[in-house]
Parts: structure tokens; C-alpha cells; sequence
């Protein structure tokens, strides 16, 4: 170890301490914009660009990066001298200099990084701003995804998220000097590049640089028209993470205050996306069962590992980067596909609603969610099945702006039909969710017997690859689990190569599941939020009655008078989907 003495307090650290690390540890707080630290992950976006984090250091002329500098031993810093707080007051009116002043109308206004270290540093003017060039380019819109690049600030931290932890490579820093950006290559539109729209790049974008499409207008003008029936599903993650939008602690459940907040702002039926969840259940389930069979018996035309296919950033993802695979995951179609199937064909002839009157708006933790919604494969005569896909910062939007105070609304309960779920459903928003799920059900119609404990603690955890063993009364599954789309991809590089031993594998694009995924509350990279909000999935699923997927009474009255059997030639058509290359 060495000993370095910060702000007239001495630590002794590790070698290879930075400055930066060192200081929290005594509790002392360097200011930072560019760096992002994911410590489960072992990543850290460094670039040392921003120089916010500048420290002085004894003996030094050059004031020093703190997030990039190391310790040495005897090192004496200060960090907050006068000319310390100078220095970062210039190097962020340079930054300021060079980008927009629309702070009153960015879609990220109140949650900027940007804008909270003004406030913080006390800028109050930019000084010489007249003088100093503005870059412009042009706005890059896409599904769900828009690029105003006259906000970027170059903190690379989308770079480090496409490239590190996703693995997909679509970001990365071009252009010299004034003229740099972080795109595509050949600043191509993201829409024609291999983007997924995990939306991870969103989600660590410190100002309204990377933001969702908004799509809160489309549906508050679907909500003021008489002539529509408007109907809303709410994914399984977002009850998790939503209160934390209004002040609330990471992993507070909201589920009945979203609920009646839903209600409130006028959708006309309030159902969830975890009905739709035990139905994808059923329906991979049972196409589980039926290649392990096939499997089991010799047939050598059927694949195995079965790979779970309900993250529409992870489908994009194996659909151009995996081509030759594309007949191994499941073709069951993802839960906010399935209810927007469902509700607009049983549901709607329920109502006597025609096709084009009913609206379906789904709330996500997801981002490509949107883009997922307007797949040509999922739309009748054009008329897509769920009609619009809202992030679950967007709901909090819709609510702030009904003024409404979620945290003392009344709790309320779904409407029925498609609002009754199990616990099974509910875990599918954390990873390792949906093979729990599929487990809990799997195991039952396979052996015919019941399970003493529905608890599958062996899937859970948050380590990026895990794999687990369940016993099937005498026949051994062998259960994988990635997610980070990084971690996903170790798994089908080991599938290609033939080095893999599982039958089924879930795989989720973003860490953590949906419970982190793009559209959620800005959580910084800050994993123990992650955490919390797992948790809090858990708890909801140990709380509920029923646990299994195939025992949603709701569910089974579907089968019995609409759609036949699982896999039958109706749920094929509705429920099932393909792949392209
Ligand atoms: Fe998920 Fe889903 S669990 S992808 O993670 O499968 O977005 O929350 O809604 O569709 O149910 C997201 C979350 C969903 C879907 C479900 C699945
Ligand atoms: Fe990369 Fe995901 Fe962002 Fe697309 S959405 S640029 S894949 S991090």
C-alpha cells in the first residue's frame, strides 16, 4: 500500500488507487462528469476528457485528472482550492459554450448531468460565448431512439456501453477536434446501423444527447378521442422502478398507485403485460418440452439449447449479428406482442370493438420495445397490434404532468380479463425471471407432479453468466442465463462452436434484466439500485396467490375458448413469429 494525504487527511490505498478513489474513500466527493464507474461489471469509462474532476497535486505545475491520475506514495492533493474550482468553472464554460441553451425545453431538462453542474459549480455566466464557435448537426431519428448530437459532450460513456458491456459496436468516436462526435461509422443514421436499441446508451447519456422517442402526445390524443377504446398493459419491471420518479426509494413497489394513476389519466381498461407473460409461458413451455422430447429421441433436425426470445433489443441482436442461428431461439412471441395480438382480436370481439377503434398502448422498461411494436410482422392491414410503446420515464411524465402525486394514490387492481397474473409473470422483468418462470411450469407438465417449492434460488443473482442444474425427476436440464448483451454473445459463440451443454438459455440485452433497461428511471450505472429493484420483483412475486403460469385461471379460460391447445394452429398465428436475417 501507499500513503497519500487528500485535503489534509491521510489514507493509505492500494497501488493503482486513483486520486478519485482514494478521496471517496475518506468520504471526500470529486465532482465528475465524463466518468462512470459499473462496478458489478469491473467496467469504467475514463476517457480523463471533461478535466472536471482536476485536483491539484504538491510538487505538480499542471493540475491533475483525478479520475485518471494515480496515487503515489507520499502524494499530497487538494481538492478544492481556489484554483481548482477556477479551473472546473472554465472547463465547463467551455462545454457550455458549445452547446445549446434550450435547457427550458430538452427532454432532459431536470434530470441532466449538465445542467446539475452548473448548478453545482455556480456558473452563472459563460464568458466569452460570443466569440466561440457553436457545432450543429443534423437530427438522427429513429424507432426509438433520437441523436441530437449539438448536445453531446463527448463523456464517451454510450461508447463504453455499445462497445464494452453490450458488445455490438455501433458507437464509437470519429472526427477530429471541434468536429468529433460519438456515431455510427460513416455517421450513418442509427436506423441503418446495427444499433439494437437496448437503449444502454440512453440510459448513461449524461445530457439530452441520446433521448426515447416520445410518443406521450400520440396517446394523450388517443385518450381525448370518443371514438377509441384505449386499453393499457404495464410491463413486469416497471412497478419496480417507477415510484423512484417521484422521490420514492429504489425497489418500492407502485403497483396499485400505477394502477389507479393509469386509471386516472383515462385508459379505459387497465391490464397487465404479466398476463401476457404467463401466456408466453405456456406457450414456450410447451415448445420447450416438445424439442427436448424430439430432442431426447434422436431427432437430429432439432436444436437444442431452446433460447428465450421475449427481449426485442436481444432478437435485433442475434437477427444481425448471428444470421446463421436464427432457427434456435424460441418462436414465441414476446408479452407485449402476445397482449397486443390477444386483446386486438379475443378481446376486441369481447367489446364489439373493431380492430382499428381499439388503441393499445403498452408501458416498458424498454426501449426497443417501440421499435419492437412497429414490426411489419406484427401488424394486421397495417394496423399494428400494439399501437404504442411508452417508456416507464415517460409514464412518469403523463402523471406529473395530470399533476398527480403517485405516492399517495389509492392502490387499485387490474381490470380483468387480461389484468390477472402469477407470480411467474412478474418475475420475468428480473434476469433469470423468465427461466424461473418456464421452469415452474416446464417441470410440472413434464412430470405430472406438483412442486413442493416454487423458488428456483439457483436462477437468481446478478453475476452476467450463471447456469444452474434442475432436476426433472431423473432427467437433468441444464439452465443458462446471460444478460449484457456481451455476456450474450460468450453464450453463442460457445453454441456455434459447439461447446455448450444447455437445453434452454434465457437471455436479456440489458444488465440486470428489464429492471435496467433503457426506458427505466437514470440509474447512473449505480447497480445497487439494480439491486433493489430485483428485490422488489421477488417480494411482488412471493406476495401473489397463485405462482405458476399454467394455473392463471384467466389463462386457462383463453385456451379453453379461443385459442385450443398451446402451439395450436390459432396460437401459431397469433402468438408465434419469425425471424429475419
Ligand atoms: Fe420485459 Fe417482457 S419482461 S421483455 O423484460 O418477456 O421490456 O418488464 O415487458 O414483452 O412480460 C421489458 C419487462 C416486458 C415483454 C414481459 C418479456
Ligand atoms: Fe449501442 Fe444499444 Fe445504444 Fe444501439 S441502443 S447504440 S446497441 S448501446
Amino acid at each position: 500500500t501507499i500513503k497519500v494525504t487528500i485535503d489534509n487527511r491521510q489514507i493509505e490505498v492500494p497501488k493503482g488507487t486513483t486520486i478519485y478513489h482514494a478521496a471517496k474513500q475518506l468520504g471526500i466527493e470529486i465532482p465528475v462528469l465524463c466518468y462512470m464507474e459499473l462496478e458489478d461489471m469491473n467496467i469504467e469509462n475514463k476517457p480523463g476528457g471533461c478535466r472536471i474532476c482536476v485536483v491539484e497535486v504538491e510538487g505538480r505545475h499542471n493540475l491533475a485528472p483525478s479520475c485518471s491520475t494515480q496515487c503515489s506514495d507520499g502524494m499530497v492533493v487538494k481538492t478544492h482550492t481556489t484554483r481548482v474550482l477556477n479551473a472546473r468553472r472554465t472547463v465547463l464554460e467551455f462545454i457550455l459554450s458549445d452547446h445549446p441553451k434550450d435547457c427550458l425545453t430538452c427532454a432532459k431538462s431536470g434530470h441532466c448531468e449538465l445542467q446539475d453542474m452548473a448548478i453545482k459549480l455556480g456558473v452563472r455566466k459563460i464568458h466569452n460565448e460570443e466569440i466561440s464557435e457553436m457545432s450543429t448537426y443534423k437530427i438522427d431519428y429513429s424507432p426509438s431512439i433520437i441523436r441530437d448530437l449539438d448536445k453531446c459532450i463527448m463523456c464517451r460513456r454510450c461508447e463504453t456501453m455499445c462497445n464494452d458491456v453490450q458488445t455490438v459496436g455501433t458507437l464509437s468516436a470519429i472526427n477530429r477536434g471541434f468536429e468529433s462526435v460519438v456515431s455510427p461509422a460513416f455517421e450513418m443514421d442509427l436506423e441503418k446501423s446495427t444499433c439494437t436499441y437496448c437503449g444502454q446508451c440512453v440510459a448513461v447519456c449524461p445530457t439530452g444527447a441520446l433521448t426515447e422517442v416520445d410518443h406521450t402526445t400520440n396517446v394523450l390524443r388517443a385518450l381525448a378521442d370518443p371514438n377509441k377504446t384505449v386499453v393499457v398493459q404495464t410491463a413486469p419491471a416497471v412497478r419496480a422502478a417507477l415510484g423512484e420518479e417521484f422521490g420514492l426509494n429504489a425497489g418500492t413497489l407502485v403497483t396499485g398507485k400505477m394502477v389507479s394513476a393509469l386509471r386516472r389519466l383515462g385508459f379505459d381498461k387497465v391490464f397487465d403485460t404479466d398476463f401476457a407473460a404467463d401466456l408466453t409461458i405456456m406457450e414456450e413451455g410447451t415448445e420447450l418440452l416438445d424439442r427436448l422430447t424430439k430432442h431426447l429421441n434422436g431427432d437430429k433436425e432439432v436444436k437444442l439449447p431452446i433460447l428465450t426470445s421475449c427481449c426485442p433489443g436481444w432478437v435485433n441482436f442475434f437477427e444481425m449479428q448471428f444470421p446463421d442461428m436464427i432457427d434456435i431461439p424460441s418462436t414465441a412471441r414476446s408479452p407485449q406482442q402476445m397482449f397486443g395480438a390477444i386483446a386486438k382480436t379475443y378481446y376486441a370481439d369481447k367489446l364489439n370493438v373493431k380492430r382499428d377503434d381499439l388503441i393499445v398502448v403498452s408501458i416498458m422498461p424498454c426501449l426497443a420495445k417501440k421499435y419492437e411494436a412497429q414490426r411489419d410482422e406484427f401488424k394486421v392491414e397495417d394496423n399494428p397490434d400494439v399501437d404504442f410503446s411508452l417508456s416507464t420515464r415517460e409514464l412518469a411524465h403523463l402523471i406529473k404532468e395530470a399533476n398527480m402525486d403517485l405516492e399517495n394514490m389509492p392502490d387499485e387492481d387490474f381490470d380483468n380479463p387480461l389484468g390477472e397474473s402469477t407470480g411467474a409473470g412478474v418475475i420475468f422483468g428480473a434476469t433469470g425471471g423468465v427461466i424461473e418462470a418456464a421452469t415452474r411450469t416446464a417441470y410440472e407438465l413434464h412430470t405430472g407432479k406438483k412442486l413442493d417449492k416454487v423458488d428456483f434460488e439457483q436462477l437468481r443473482g446478478m453475476d452476467g453468466i450463471r447456469e444452474a442444474k434442475v432436476d426433472f425427476d431423473g432427467l437433468e436440464l441444464n439452465i443458462g442465463i446471460a444478460h449484457g448483451l456481451g455476456n450474450a454473445r460468450k453464450m453463442l459463440e460457445d453454441i456455434r462452436d459447439g461447446r455448450s451443454h444447455f437445453h434452454a438459455i434465457e437471455i436479456m440485452a440489458c444488465p440486470g434484466g428489464c429492471i435496467g433497461g433503457g426506458g427505466q428511471p437514470l440509474h447512473h450505472g449505480d447497480s445497487s439500485i439494480l439491486k433493489k429493484r430485483i428485490d422488489a420483483i421477488y417480494r411482488e412475486d412471493s406476495g401473489k396467490k397463485i405462482r405458476k403460469s399454467h394455473e392463471n385461471p384467466m389463462i386457462k379460460e383463453l385456451y379453453e375458448n379461443f385459442l385450443g391447445a398451446p402451439m395450436s394452429e390459432k396460437a401459431h398465428k397469433l402468438l408465434h413469429t419469425h425471424y429475419s436475417d
